[in-house]
C-alpha cells in the first residue's frame, strides 16, 4: 500500500535499522497532561495489582481500560500504518502500558520482546512495539535504548561482550508526542535515568491475530465496556476477545 512519505521512511528506517522514530505526532501539552495522570494512577493503591517494578522503573498494565487518551495514541494513523505494515491488516493491539522512569534508575536488562521459548528468533516480525513520549526523551533521563540492525541477528538474548553504556546501544531521543516504534527482535531498554525529572512513556503493544497472548505475563484485556465505548478505528484494533481477566481472554500455557 502506498504511504505517505514520511510513514514510508519510518518503515524503511524499521526494516533496516529494527526502529524508527516519528517525530512531534501530537501536542506536547496534550503529553503533559496524559503524563500527569499517568503518575497519579501508579500511585493509586487499585492500580497496584497490575503495577510491577521498584522505585525507579514501573509498568503499569491495562491502560486502555483505565485512561481513554491512550487510544488517540494507539489507534494513530501512524503507528496503526507502521505496524499493518509488518504484521498484516488484521494486526491488534494487545496491550498499552505506563513506563515511567524516576531518577537514580540503573539501565533495565537489555531484551527482546515475546520471544517465549524460541531458540533462535524468527526472522519476519511476531511483534511491533512502541513508545510514545509523554515527556521528552532525554540521553539523561532514560531515553530507551536500541541496538540497531539487532532484529536480523536472530538472538533471543544479548551477547555476553555487549557494552550497555557503548556505542552500539543508540539511545533514541525526541520531544514529547514523538513516537518510537521497534521490531520485536531488536535489542532494547530503557537507559539509566541520570537526570533530574522523571520520564513517562506510553508503550503500546502491537500484535498478528494468530499469536497467543498469553506470553506476556501481566497483559491485561481489552474490557468488554472499554470496547463498547471505543471509537470504530480503536475496536477495529482491539478483534481480541474482551474480558476482565486473562484467563477469560487467552489460550493457556501448556
Ligand atoms: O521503557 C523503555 O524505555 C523500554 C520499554 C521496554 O523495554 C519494553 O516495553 O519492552
Amino acid at each position: 500500500m502506498e504511504q505517505a512519505p514520511q510513514i514510508q521512511q519510518a518503515i524503511d528506517h524499521l526494516d533496516v535499522y529494527g526502529y524508527c522514530l516519528l517525530a512531534d505526532l501530537l501536542p506536547s501539552d496534550w503529553c503533559a497532561d496524559f503524563a500527569a495522570a499517568c503518575l497519579k494512577l501508579h500511585a493509586e493503591e487499585a492500580c497496584e495489582p497490575h503495577i510491577v517494578g521498584d522505585k525507579h522503573y514501573q509498568t503499569l498494565f491495562g491502560m486502555m481500560n483505565r485512561d481513554d487518551r491512550t487510544w488517540r495514541c494507539a489507534s494513530h494513523p501512524a503507528a496503526a500504518a507502521v505496524a499493518r505494515h509488518f504484521l498484516g491488516d488484521g494486526c491488534r493491539v494487545v496491550e498499552a502500558c505506563s513506563k515511567p522512569t524516576w531518577p537514580g534508575a540503573p539501565h533495565q536488562g537489555i531484551h527482546v520482546d515475546s520471544a517465549g521459548r524460541f531458540v533462535r528468533v524468527p526472522d519476519v516480525p511476531w511483534m511491533i512495539n512502541s513508545m510514545w513520549m509523554l515527556t521528552d526523551f532525554t540521553t539523561d533521563n532514560g531515553a530507551t535504548g536500541v541496538v540497531p540492525m539487532s532484529h536480523r541477528s536472530r538472538l533471543r538474548g544479548p551477547p555476553d561482550d555487549l557494552d550497555l553504556d557503548g556505542p552500539l546501544v543508540h539511545p533514541v531521543t525526541g520531544r514529547a508526542g514523538s513516537l518510537l516504534l521497534w521490531h520485536a527482535g531488536t535489542l532494547h531498554m530503557a537507559r539509566a535515568h541520570r537526570g533530574a525529572s522523571v520520564r513517562v512513556g506510553l508503550n503500546v503493544a502491537y500484535y498478528p491475530p494468530w499469536f497467543n497472548n498469553w506470553i506476556e505475563n501481566g497483559h491485561q484485556p481489552v474490557w468488554p465496556e472499554t470496547y463498547e465505548r471505543m471509537p470504530a478505528e480503536m475496536q477495529r484494533l482491539c478483534t481480541g476477545r474482551q474480558a476482565r481477566h486473562r484467563d477469560d481472554a487467552y489460550e493457556s500455557r501448556r
